[in-house]
C-alpha cells in the first residue's frame, strides 16, 4: 500500500487560514495524534485544538476535515487540517505530521494518486493543473471545462467508431480468406476519413486555445530614448519601469503582464538599441536582440518628432519577416509627424532598402494615453482566430495537440495503405497506434514515465 503524503495546500506566506493537507492510509492515525481525538466523522469538520505530540504544547486551534476512501480526491482517506496561516506554525504542522510517518508531496503527487486510483483521468487531472495555473477568466473556463470531462466526453465517440472499424478489420482477418469485398473496403475507407476529419477538428481548436491559455510575447524595442519605458507603463496603467529623458534608461529587460480581452500578454520593455561602448548597456543591447528573436509579436517603436535614422531603418529591416507593428510614438507633441508622413518618407528615402508599406503603423503617445486601445487591438488582431466550431471547446495543451496530429496521421496513412490494397495486417498496425494515441491524451494507454514527467509540472499540494 502507498505510503501517506503530506503537503501545504495553500501558497506559503501569510494568510487567514492556510490548509495542510493529507493522503494515505495514515492520515487518520496523524490527525489523531494532532488533535488527540480517536474518530473523525468522514465529510464532517470539526475544531479542534492542535497540539505537538511530542511536548503536548498547543500550537493552534484548527477546522480538521475527513474525507473517507475512497470518496476523496485521491481515492484514499484524506485529511485536511485548515489552520490560521502563519508559515511559521504551518511549517510546524508539516513537520509533525513528517515526524508521524508522512512523507512530503511530490509536485501531483495527489492529482497522481486521484488518476491511479480512478477518481479522474490524465486530461481531467492536467486541467485541474492548467486551472491552478490559468491567468485569465477565458483559460480558467476551458480548464474547468476539461476537467469536467468535456475532452473526454468529445473523444469518446470518434474512439468507439476507430474501435468498431478495428474490430471489424481484425476479424475480416481471421475469417475472410481473400481481401475484403470492395464495398466493405470502401466503406472502411470513408469511416476512417471522417474519423480522421473528427480529430484533425478537434486538434484545430488548439491555435486559439494556446492563445487563450499562454498568451502572447510581445517586445517593445527601439532606439533609446523614443518612449518604450513610457509605453509600457501606459499600458500597464503603473509606474513599473524607470523613465527618464537620458538615452539608455533601460538596462535590463522588464517584463510583466497584463490582458487584451481573454488573452494574456507578457509584455517585455527592452533596452534601446544602439552601438555602445558601456559594458552594461551593451549586454542590455545583446539581450534585446534576443528578446525579439524569441516574441510572437515586435513592436518597434519610432519617435514621431524624430527624423528616422539608419539604426530604426535597420530595427525594422530585422522584423521584416516576423509579426511587428510600427509603433509612432510621441505623437501628441506639435512637431510630430503623422503615419501618412512617415510612409511617404519611408518611400522617398529607403525604397531601394525596402519598404514599410506592408507594415502595421500605430500613432501613440504614451503621455495622453491616445492610440493606445488601437495598439493593443493591432497587438491581438493577427492571431485572433473566429472558429466556433467544437461548441467553444479548445484544445490548450501541446501533448494533447500533438497526439490528436499523430493518431489523424495514422489513420491517413493507414487509408492510404487500403487504397494500395495492402494486408489488413499492415493497415491495422497503425490503426492501433492512432487508438493509442487518443488513449495517451486520456491516460489509459500512458506510461509510467511519461506520468512522471506530466504530474512533475504540477505544483505541490496538488
Ligand atoms: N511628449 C511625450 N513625451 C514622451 C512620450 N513618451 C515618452 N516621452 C518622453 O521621452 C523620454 C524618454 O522616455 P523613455 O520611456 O524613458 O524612453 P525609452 O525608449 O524607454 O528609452 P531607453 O530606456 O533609454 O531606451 C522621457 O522624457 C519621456 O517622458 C510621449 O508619448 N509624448
Ligand atoms: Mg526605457
Amino acid at each position: 500500500m502507498s505510503d501517506t503524503i503530506v503537503a501545504l495546500a495553500t501558497p506559503t506566506g501569510r494568510s487567514g487560514i492556510g490548509v495542510v493537507r493529507l493522503s494515505g492510509e495514515a492520515a487518520v492515525k496523524i490527525a489523531a495524534s494532532l488533535t488527540r481525538n480517536k474518530e473523525f466523522s468522514p465529510r464532517h469538520s470539526h475544531l479542534f485544538s492542535l497540539s505537538d505530540p511530542a511536548t503536548n504544547e498547543v500550537i493552534d486551534e484548527a477546522i480538521v476535515t475527513y474525507f473517507k476512501a475512497p470518496n476523496s480526491f485521491t481515492g484514499e482517506d484524506v485529511i485536511e487540517i485548515s489552520c490560521h496561516g502563519s508559515p511559521v506554525l504551518l511549517r510546524q504542522v508539516i513537520d509533525i505530521c513528517l515526524a508521524q510517518g508522512a512523507r512530503m508531496a511530490e509536485p501531483g503527487e495527489f492529482s497522481l494518486r486521484a488518476l491511479a486510483n480512478g477518481r479522474m483521468n490524465l486530461a481531467e487531472a492536467e486541467a485541474i493543473r492548467d486551472l491552478i495555473d490559468s491567468q485569465t477568466v477565458a483559460s480558467a473556463r476551458q480548464a474547468v471545462r476539461q476537467m469536467r470531462g468535456e475532452f473526454s466526453h468529445q473523444l469518446q465517440p470518434i474512439k468507439d467508431e476507430l474501435l468498431d472499424v478495428i474490430v471489424v478489420l481484425e476479424s475480416a482477418l481471421e475469417f475472410v480468406e481473400d481481401d475484403l469485398p470492395k464495398t466493405q473496403s470502401e466503406n472502411i475507407k470513408l469511416r476512417l476519413a471522417e474519423i480522421a476529419n473528427d480529430v484533425n477538428k478537434i486538434a484545430a481548436t488548439f491555435k486559439a486555445g494556446k492563445l487563450i491559455r499562454d498568451g502572447l510575447r510581445v517586445a517593445l524595442v527601439g532606439r533609446p530614448n523614443v518612449g518604450k519605458s513610457s509605453l509600457f507603463n501606459a499600458l500597464l496603467g503603473s509606474d513599473r519601469a524607470i523613465v527618464t529623458d537620458i538615452a539608455g534608461t533601460t538596462r535590463d529587460q522588464i517584463h510583466e503582464r497584463f490582458t487584451v480581452g481573454d488573452i494574456p500578454i507578457s509584455l517585455i520593455d527592452t533596452a534601446g538599441l544602439r552601438d555602445t561602448t558601456d559594458t552594461v548597456e551593451s549586454i542590455g543591447v545583446e539581450r534585446s536582440r534576443r528578446t525579439m528573436a524569441d516574441a510572437d509579436i515586435v513592436l518597434v517603436m519610432l519617435d514621431a518628432t524624430d527624423d528616422v535614422t539608419s539604426e530604426d531603418q535597420e530595427i525594422i529591416q530585422s522584423v521584416r519577416d516576423v509579426p511587428h507593428l510600427i509603433v509612432l510614438n510621441k505623437s501628441d507633441k506639435p512637431d510630430a509627424i503623422s503615419v501618412a508622413e512617415l510612409r511617404t518618407n519611408f518611400e522617398r528615402n529607403a525604397a531601394d532598402l525596402f519598404d514599410i508599406q506592408t507594415s502595421k503603423i500605430i500613432a501613440t503617445s504614451a503621455k495622453t494615453g491616445s492610440g493606445l486601445d488601437d495598439l493593443q487591438q493591432a497587438i491581438i488582431e493577427p492571431f485572433a482566430q473566429h472558429d466556433n466550431s467544437s461548441n467553444g471547446f479548445l484544445v490548450t495543451d501541446a501533448r494533447h495537440h500533438d497526439l490528436l496530429l499523430r493518431s489523424a496521421d495514422e489513420i491517413r496513412h493507414s487509408i492510404d495503405l487500403l487504397e494500395q490494397h495492402q494486408s489488413e495486417e499492415i493497415v491495422l498496425i497503425g490503426l492501433h497506434n492512432a487508438l493509442r494515441y487518443l488513449g495517451q491524451i486520456t491516460g489509459e494507454t500512458t506510461t509510467e514515465d511519461m506520468l512522471t514527467r506530466i504530474f512533475s509540472t504540477f505544483c505541490i499540494g496538488k
